[in-house]
């Protein structure tokens, strides 16, 4: 609007100043009433940019139009969802947050939508201030809980609680300062821990960078609450983007750094390190040289040891070793692949290991070799890094000194921090280091079996970052005389040799021409349990035979060329990812099967097992060609109740409740023809008291006493989760101070009955004095009233999850407790109290 000049006069101004407030009021109230008509139009889109118009005029009006402006932001949302228009609904959400920036309702859908279209680190950050601007919003924090372990690793727990590593590393860095060091960059500093060590010992200038946005947030958040945040410049950035001058003033004496994970290399330590040689440290100290003003780093070096292990723990999940399931032969129809694997292309997401804590690995591990040294570095030698990052192989032979299954190879190492202070990650030491797994595959069934005397011949190699071990070949004691035990040797001639040895090895496969296919770790286990698998045969055999009384289905095979006259029976798989359940309907005959897999190799391979196990064509159907084909081509059910079976999918492999089982269940219950049943028709919940300081130290820093004095607990505990998943329960260290108890039946036939939220109260007996730290829960799936699955058996898929309580709680012998048990939107939580409290 044009500038009225100065000389207008006083009340020409008033008046038009009273105008222009009169027109503001009329286009607000004419906007609130269309917004209001909009919104019972149902025209959101309409209705929303109303609202954002008035609540930009009047900010006043913002408490009183704020659900109904919420509303409307969220109805369009959805409809922006299902339109594909993602651009448009996150400004929209922009917009409403410029408005509303301490609105945790908005901030916590802005989450949900973020973590629907996949970007879940946003997701969990939008989450995480939706937490902290409303600690009692139920919604944001289970979302928050869902996403914590993206923000913050959980990792970061058990390092800092490892007393013994931080210890090193502050005698290490003291150690260094005292010798002259004035200069340090913590490069990955994560909380801060190695920077203020630093400080403690007396370097004058400490300078820390971190990539992670939440680490560098929290680690302000550490210093600040240690009064250090005046004394160590922090930087939010890749080290490989600090510049001196522009960001720290000088090249420093000293680089301190952990960033290392199981297999040493994966978090780029030596590309991290090149470039912190060429740019951000002094000259290296000369051998012989005296005196200050050099660069160095800690750690100093390492050496990275492997071993050659059988551990059915690893075999079962990363190789399939059955040939029949429940009467479906896997045979070579199909070659499965674990998603671990050496032979990674560029660009390959991947990594090439897993990663174990092999003194806690279910069943236990046997060692087939002597450790064996599989590569040192010097990260105070840029000409050593450099040749690593080249990705120079060494060829190692390995003696088998135990007869076993050459199921994997492990690593580990020990980080050397200076000349006398070392930590090693070893698989028998107490640390809280994972090991690194490279697991054997695609030998013949036989070729996995070793004897002592035979030599595993090994190429270790570092490119494109992580450590890759390659099985090369195993050198039978009889066929070549071979009196070494382990040596190095740079790869040279032999190769050729070697190789064409190896191929003689693996397998051969004639109808190799295929892909393989590529399963998650858990559904390989899941292929490889055979009981899971008769379960399932025999409770649907019990269901179709029940509903076909009229006729025996024995003599009916399934290679009959047309289906018989009378319908069929229709089963609907829909388990989450790889599942061979409708294969094994099909068999029993005069069954149709739906699988509810959307991979297309997974497609692939039940096709090419239908085929190979004699299962006609139209005897398997794949749901989603169902959703997308024309109806009269393929045989569908011709009305919605048709269903004998369907299959949910209810325990995710960590151990949690899938999301809205309960509400899929209902679904299922509505299209299931009379007398059908969903599988599993009911689950139970079941769970122990335990003490257990293990899980704790997983779970939250302890206090002050582990991080050496500094005050870090805090801080990053507002990243603890109270549900931990992934355990192992048959191996975690813990005293049981209660037997099993029945925590919760869900009944998914009748999901009515139990409304998605019920909260509960049990009594229960405590048979051990000690402190109950948490309740591990695990479930019994039952597919009849006497057939169930056991999540927590030793050939289950699945792991438990365990929920943690905030404070221990002391309990004597005889002890009568009651355990609160609520479940909701299929998360549950827990209280305990005494019976006379
Ligand atoms: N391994 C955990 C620890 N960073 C990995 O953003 C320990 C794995 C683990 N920042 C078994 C056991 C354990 N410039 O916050 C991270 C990361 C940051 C950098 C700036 C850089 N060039 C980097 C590189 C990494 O450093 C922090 C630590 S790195 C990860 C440590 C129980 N397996």
């Amino acid at each position: 609007m044009a500038e009225v000049g100065a000389a207008g006069s006083r009340r020409s101004r008033r008046g038009r100043k009273a105008g222009q407030a009169a027109s503001r009021r009329e286009l607000i109230s004419r906007s609130v009433q269309s917004a209001e008509h909009c919104l019972r139009e149902r025209d959101y889109g309409t209705a929303y940019a109303h609202f954002l118009l008035v609540l930009s005029l009047a900010p006043e009006l913002k408490d009183q139009f704020k659900e109904t402006f919420q509303y409307a932001l969220f109805k369009w949302a959805e409809e922006l969802y299902s339109l594909n228009r993602s651009q448009d609904l996150f400004s929209c959400y922009e917009q409403a947050l410029d408005l509303f920036p301490n609105d945790d309702v908005i901030c916590n859908s802005m989450g949900e939508h973020l973590f629907r279209l996949g970007f879940r680190d946003e997701a969990a950050g939008y989450f995480y201030k939706a937490v902290k601007l409303n600690p009692n919003s139920a919604d944001a924090k289970e979302n928050f809980y869902r996403v914590a372990n993206w923000l913050v690793e959980r990792w970061h727990f058990v390092m800092l609680n490892d007393g013994k590593r931080n210890l090193m590393y502050q005698k290490a860095i003291e150690k260094a300062v005292q010798t002259g060091c004035k200069t340090v960059l913590d490069i990955g500093t994560g909380t801060g821990i190695l920077s203020m060590f630093a400080k403690r010992a007396g370097a004058p200038h400490v300078y820390a960078c971190e990539l992670s946005k939440t680490m560098y947030d929290l680690a302000c958040e550490v210093l600040a609450a240690n009064n250090m945040e005046d004394e160590i410049k922090l930087l939010h950035m890749k080290s490989h983007d600090v510049r001196v001058h522009e960001h720290i003033p000088e090249k420093v004496s000293l680089v301190v750094t952990e960033t290392v994970d199981a297999g040493l290399f994966g978090e780029g330590i030596v590309e991290t390190l090149i470039h912190a040689w060429k740019n951000l440290l002094l000259e290296p100290k000369p051998k012989y040289a005296d005196g200050e003003g050099y660069g160095q780093v800690i750690p100093a070096g390492a050496v990275v040891y492997g071993m050659a292990v059988e551990c059915s723990e690893i075999r079962r999940h990363h190789r399939v070793f059955v040939t029949e399931v429940a009467g479906v032969k896997l045979g070579t129809a199909v070659q499965f692949s674990s998603p671990i694997h050496s032979s990674r292309k560029a660009n390959d997401v991947t990594e090439p290991y897993a990663t174990e804590k092999f003194g806690r690995v279910p069943g236990g591990y046997k060692t087939l070799s002597q450790p064996f040294q599989a590569m040192t570095v010097d990260f105070n030698s840029l000409q050593d890094l450099e040749s690593i990052a080249s990705g120079k192989t060494c060829r190692i032979s390995v003696l088998v000194h135990e007869q076993g299954q050459l199921d994997c190879f492990i690593t580990w190492f020990v980080l050397h921090l200076d000349s006398e202070h070392n930590l090693s990650t070893g698989p028998s030491e107490e640390t809280c280091w994972e090991q690194a797994v490279f697991p054997i595959q695609n030998l013949s069934a036989d070729g996995y079996f070793v004897s002592v005397g035979d030599t595993v011949v090994v190429d270790v190699s570092c490119p494109d970052c992580y450590l890759k071990l390659d099985l090369v070949t195993v050198i039978r004691a009889g066929e070549v005389d071979n009196t070494m035990s382990c040596s190095t040797m740079p790869v040279g001639n032999e190769t050729e040799l070697c190789d064409a040895l190896a191929s003689l090895h693996t397998r051969h496969q004639e109808d190799n021409v295929q892909e393989p296919c590529i399963l998650e770790t858990s559904e390989i286990a899941l292929l490889n349990n055979i009981a899971y698998h008769e379960s399932f045969k025999t409770a649907i055999g019990k269901v179709t035979s029940s509903m076909m009384p009229e006729e025996s289905s024995s003599f009916r095979t399934t290679n009959d060329v047309s289906f018989p006259k009378e319908d069929p029976l229709y089963v609907l798989d829909v388990s989450e990812g790889f599942s061979i359940l409708p294969l094994i309907a099909a068999q029993l005959g005069r069954v149709k099967s739906y699988s509810s897999v959307e991979e297309e190799q997974h497609c692939a391979a039940l096709e090419r097992l239908s085929e190979r196990n004699g299962i006609s064509k139209g005897s398997l159907e794949f749901w989603l060609n169902q959703l997308e084909a024309d109806d009269d081509v393929l045989q569908r059910p011709k009305s919605d109740k048709l269903w004998s079976i369907i299959i949910l999918d209810v325990i995710e492999p960590c151990g949690l409740i899938r999301q809205e089982v309960m509400e899929k269940a209902a679904i299922a219950r509505c299209l299931l023809q009379i007398g059908g049943k969903i599988f599993p028709q009911s689950v139970v919940i079941n769970g122990i008291l335990i003490e257990s300081h293990a899980l704790m130290q997983e779970c939250a820093v302890q206090g002050t006493g582990p991080t050496l004095g500094f005050n870090i607990a805090q801080s990053i505990n507002q990243f603890k989760v109270p549900v931990h998943v992934f355990l192992n329960l048959s191996t975690l260290p813990c005293v049981y101070l209660s037997d099993p108890i029945e925590l919760l039946r869900l009944d998914l036939m009748n999901p009515y009955l139990n409304s998605f939220s019920v909260a509960t109260e049990i009594k229960v007996k405590i048979c051990k004095s000690g402190q109950v730290t948490a309740v591990p829960f695990w479930y019994h799936l039952y597919l009849d009233k006497d057939i169930h699955l056991d999540t927590s058996s030793a050939t289950s898929h699945w792991k438990q999850a365990a929920f943690v309580f905030e404070t221990p709680l002391s309990v004597g012998e005889g002890e009568e407790l009651l355990l609160g048990l609520h479940f909701q939107n299929s998360n549950v939580s827990m209280t305990l109290r005494r019976t006379q409290e």
